[in-house]
């Protein structure tokens, strides 16, 4: 049994109850998390309070080489990390090791160098010159979810710790493994006692209390949107800064001049990626009517072809995160067959143990079906045809959400216009899932407030000020 403890001021530290932790490939218990209490949190937030004046006091540039030393550490721990990453979440390990791993190093290295060379602006006219300054805000909250654990806990820690903000990081209680390990990394790296603590537990518990607590006045949340609309309230109510990454329910959309394999490849990595557990997922397929035939046959044989299995072995897809998660999947597959769609592949749990679920797809559906509208977050897809252009874009506007879109066309000039009338923060043409960590990432509507990736996570880690001297002439 392991034993997944807090890391509170530079140090493991244990708590009075703890929470079963399951290998979601074999639906067994493997590990105890420890599920935290106000004492711990009220512990981490004194130690972060204490360590703020010398962190944030510290010059960027030997800042930037702990973090750049923490990068380094991660990638030396690539295959441990990789390990603990797949056995936690389900997820295949060379998705683990090519995917989550790398990119959470890579995290740290982007923002350990974005912080040496960040500029402060200013403003002059006749009479006076203002300077803007963006100092680090203090103790700020990060709560990530289970679907990319390390990847996005890091994402949001390393421009927070970066500006120099002291942290209290909350993982998902489901997949505490890696970031259980980065609290040692940390230290290794020569991370101060105190800038960096992290809690494991229940989001409604030590989550809830983190994002109310008086002493921490930013938060920086992904996750679900319910969660999203709980936490914002409670932020708002105390005047905090929040960023809100939730769901997504994007859409593909496929016009008859595209390239036609491309198309039908990508669509399948990004609709069963990671399980379908990725908020970007892309899980509306949109098909303009005179290729919808083609474009079906092609994409149900790739998906028959996928291996789902063992995370250990040479798979394309793991298992889902929870028992409770494969039973949600399950419940929108068979709801939607009730409401008309018709099955064109999977829609059944694989008969093995573990929470292993096979790649669905659906079609025939209303566009007012839950299958089309709520966000899934499993492998799951729906299939759709349109007309015209407009019809698509209408379609793709159509669900509460607004984070990503994929557009597939040879012509630039339809490309261009249809992202421009699709209400999505990412919009992707003619690829899937090509990030620039410089970019702002993040979704309108549903889909959150706020945006992440490089300027964008200074700022947001940031308060500004602006000071104006007169100019005497
Ligand atoms: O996520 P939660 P869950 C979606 C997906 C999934 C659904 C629920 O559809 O089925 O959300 O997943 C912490 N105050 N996504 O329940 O609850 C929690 O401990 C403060 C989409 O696993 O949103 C965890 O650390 N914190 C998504 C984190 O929030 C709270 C990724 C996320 O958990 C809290 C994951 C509270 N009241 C799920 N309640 C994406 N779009 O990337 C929970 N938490």
């Amino acid at each position: 049994m392991q034993y997944f403890e807090n890391y509170i001021d530079g140090k493991t530290s244990a708590t009075e109850d703890y929470l079963d932790v399951y290998e979601p490939a074999t639906g067994r218990v493997y590990g105890q998390v420890a599920n935290s209490t106000a004492s711990d949190l009220e512990q981490a937030i004194s130690a972060a309070k204490a360590a703020f004046p010398t962190w944030s006091g510290m010059d960027s540039d030997r800042r930037s080489r702990i973090l750049l030393r923490l990068s380094e550490l991660i990638e030396e721990n690539l295959d441990r990390l990789a390990e603990m990453e797949s056995r936690d979440t389900g997820k295949p390990l060379s998705h683990a090791r090519s995917i989550d791993i790398p990119r959470a190093a890579a995290n740290f290295r982007f923002f350990a160098s974005a912080i040496v060379s960040w500029q402060s602006e200013s403003n002059t006219t006749e009479n006076a010159l203002n300077y803007t300054r963006r100092v680090p805000i203090g103790v700020v909250g990060c709560i990530s979810p289970w679907n990319l654990p390390l990847y996005l806990f890091t994402w949001k820690l390393a421009p927070a710790l970066a500006v120099g903000n002291c942290v209290i990081g909350k993982p998902s209680e489901l997949t505490p493994a890696t970031a259980t390990l980065l609290g040692e990394l940390a230290s290794a790296a020569g991370l101060p006692p105190g800038v960096l603590n992290i809690l494991h537990g229940k989001g409604a518990h030590v989550g809830q209390a983190l994002v109310s607590h008086e002493g921490v006045p930013a938060i920086s949340f992904t996750g679900g949107t319910d969660t999203g609309r709980t936490i914002g309230r409670l932020a708002a109510g105390r005047f905090k800064k929040v960023s809100l990454e939730l769901g997504g329910k994007n859409p593909v959309i496929v016009f008859e001049d595209c390239n036609l394999t491309e198309a039908v490849e990508t669509s399948i990595r990004s609709a069963f990626a990671n399980q379908g557990e990725i908020c970007l997922c892309g899980s509306r397929i949109l098909v303009e009517d005179s290729i919808y035939d083609r474009f079906k046959s092609m994409f149900i044989k790739g998906v028959n072809e996928l291996r789902v299995g063992d995370p250990k072995e040479k798979v394309d897809m793991g298992a889902l995160i929870s028992a409770g998660h494969l039973e949600k999947v399950d419940r929108y597959v068979q709801e939607a067959k009730k409401e008309g769609a018709e099955l064109l592949t999977g829609g059944h749990r694989l008969n093995r143990d573990g929470y292993f679920y096979a790649p669905t797809a659906l079609e025939g559906m209303d566009n007012s079906c839950r299958i089309v509208q709520e966000e899934v977050f499993g492998p799951v897809v729906t299939l759709q045809p349109f007309k015209s252009a407009e019809e698509a874009i209408r379609l793709a506007n159509s669900t509460p959400y607004g984070l990503a879109a994929s557009i597939w066309t040879s012509n630039v000039n339809r490309a261009h216009q249809v992202a421009h009338q699709v209400k999505a923060g990412v919009i992707w043409i003619n690829c899937w899932m090509l990030r620039d960590l410089r970019t702002p990432f993040g979704g309108m509507k549903a889909s959150g407030v706020g945006r992440e990736g490089g300027e964008e996570a200074l700022r947001f880690f940031t308060e500004t000020q602006n000071v104006c001297v007169a100019l005497v002439k």
